[in-house]
């Protein structure tokens, strides 16, 4: 630190958004960019802001190290997209920035898998009142009624053993996440705890193949009300089992996102108009429930004045941290067209907005945003075909290609507001390599990450 620095400003910036909604591919690219900074390519803060003296930093004690060489190695010398992460994760940095006179900037970000946030809801519940809103979801959504059949008919047993309950209740998240439904928890279905994600296979293979549970052996699905007598079983086995997960998965992965002083909050709008209103659905429920629990907004006790003083009078580790910042992202913009950039934003705004304005004290801004810019567009007509330019990752049949040459392919228009009913496949945006400079120390071309940093990083 200068001698004129007397301070260190933390910023802990935590990323949330569902499975491949593209978290660690925008964290790699900030990094990047934070690391190789170059004004005229990353604008932070004041016009003309320099960083100097980047150190990345070890993180803190309990996380596990973000694995940003290994990202951006796998996009820059592999051209391929980050792997799937698999638990959650830290990078922590410092560095000066001319437009910080007295400060400098400790900066941690966290990352985590996308499935996790599905759990969310679990925080701040028992497992009666996990039962309780897991039953109301199934019973009252008609999508929901429809594929969690095998489980409502299973607790209309009141026979059923514990084997018949667990194995009907995966039976039924199977059914919904291959109909696209996100909203799947115990989450360690989808992602174990040895990271080992489900492949897709029929409903019944998954539903053998998977556990609900910190593990096979500790599994548990919710109970209705006439199966919930303490001193029985299986509600004294599944009580135990709820708690020990919460403690275990929940709490460190998404608890932890409180202490963050701003949120990222990624709404892929290509993945929800392609995955169709249910995916829909379970995304808008999926933030709301972490806005409850992550609880944003200005902090009842100490206000706004108090918190600016602590920043300033406080060692760092004793400054109160609370979100007072949420950006929301849309992702993977140069996936939609130009002429559709605009109405991605709306239709985020419309999605989330009324989750942040019903908070007092938090601010929050919309972006659009692409980490790692992977294709051109081509002009367009209004009502024409949008065809951009890119390398396809994927043939006609779905499968993963090898990257070859370049080609023009088309990119579905978007809607002026959210269809009030779209079936998956309505629309699409077909998935491309990233495109990274052959010059090595050079981060990758992104649009609007530098304003998404300068809002974050205060
Ligand atoms: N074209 C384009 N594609 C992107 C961009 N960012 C992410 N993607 C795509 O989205 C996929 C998922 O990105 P990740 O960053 O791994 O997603 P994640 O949110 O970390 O996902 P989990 O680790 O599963 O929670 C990538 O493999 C790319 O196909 C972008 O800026 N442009
Ligand atoms: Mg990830």
């Amino acid at each position: 630190m200068s001698m004129l620095r007397v301070k260190t400003t933390e910023a802990r910036v935590g990323v949330v958004g569902l499975y491949s909604s593209g978290k660690t591919v925008l964290l790699t690219s900030l990094i990047n960019h934070l690391q190789d900074h170059d004004p005229d390519r990353f604008p932070l803060g004041k016009p003309g802001t320099r960083l100097r003296r980047f150190t990345a930093k070890d993180p803190d004690r309990g996380w596990a190290p973000f694995n940003y060489f290994g990202h951006r190695d796998a996009l820059v010398n592999y051209g391929r997209w980050p792997s799937k992460t698999t638990d959650r994760a830290q990078f922590v940095c410092q560095f000066e920035r001319s437009d910080w006179t007295f400060s400098d900037c400790l900066l941690k970000l966290y990352d985590l898998p996308g499935e996790r946030i599905a759990d969310a809801s679990m925080l701040g519940r028992d497992f009666t009142g996990w039962s309780e809103r897991m039953l109301n979801l199934f019973l009252n959504d008609t999508t929901y009624r429809t594929h969690t059949a095998p489980f409502l008919e299973a607790i209309k047993n009141p026979g059923a053993t514990e084997a018949e309950l667990l194995s009907a209740y995966r039976l039924s998240l199977a059914n919904l996440i291959l109909n696209f439904k996100p909203l799947i928890t115990p989450s360690t279905f989808l992602l174990d705890l040895k990271g080992q994600p489900a492949r897709p296979m029929a409903p019944a293979d998954l539903a053998v193949a998977r556990h609900c549970g910190l593990d096979a052996d500790t599994q548990f699905c919710p109970l209705p009300a006439d199966r919930r007598t303490p001193g029985t079983d299986p509600f004294d086995a599944f009580s135990t089992r709820y708690g020990q997960y919460v403690e275990q998965v929940v709490v460190p992965t998404v608890a932890a996102f409180r202490s963050c002083t701003a949120l990222v909050v990624l709404v892929d709008v290509t993945m929800l108009l392609a995955g169709g209103v249910g995916m829909y659905d379970d995304n808008r429920q999926i933030v709301k429930d972490l806005f409850e629990v992550l609880s944003p907004g200005e902090n009842k006790v100490f206000g706004p004045v108090a918190r600016g003083l602590s920043k300033v009078f406080l060692p760092h580790q004793w400054r109160p941290g609370w979100i007072t910042r949420v950006a929301f992202c849309a992702p993977k913009m140069d996936l939609v067209h130009p002429l559709d950039r605009d109405r991605m934003q709306a239709l985020m705004r419309r999605m989330v907005e009324r989750f942040a304005t019903d908070r007092d004290g938090l601010r929050h801004e919309f972006f659009n945003v692409s980490s790692v810019v992977s294709t051109r567009a081509l002009p367009a007509e209004p009502g024409g075909p949008r065809v951009l330019v890119g390398t396809p990752l994927r043939g006609a049949d779905g499968r993963k290609v090898p990257p070859a040459e370049e080609k023009r392919f088309t990119a579905s228009d978007l809607p002026d507001d959210w269809p009030l009913e779209w079936p998956a496949g309505r629309y699409a945006f077909p998935e491309v390599y990233p495109k990274m400079p052959a010059r090595k120390d050079y981060p990758p071309d992104q649009v609007n990450l530098d304003k998404l940093a300068t809002f974050v990083i205060e």
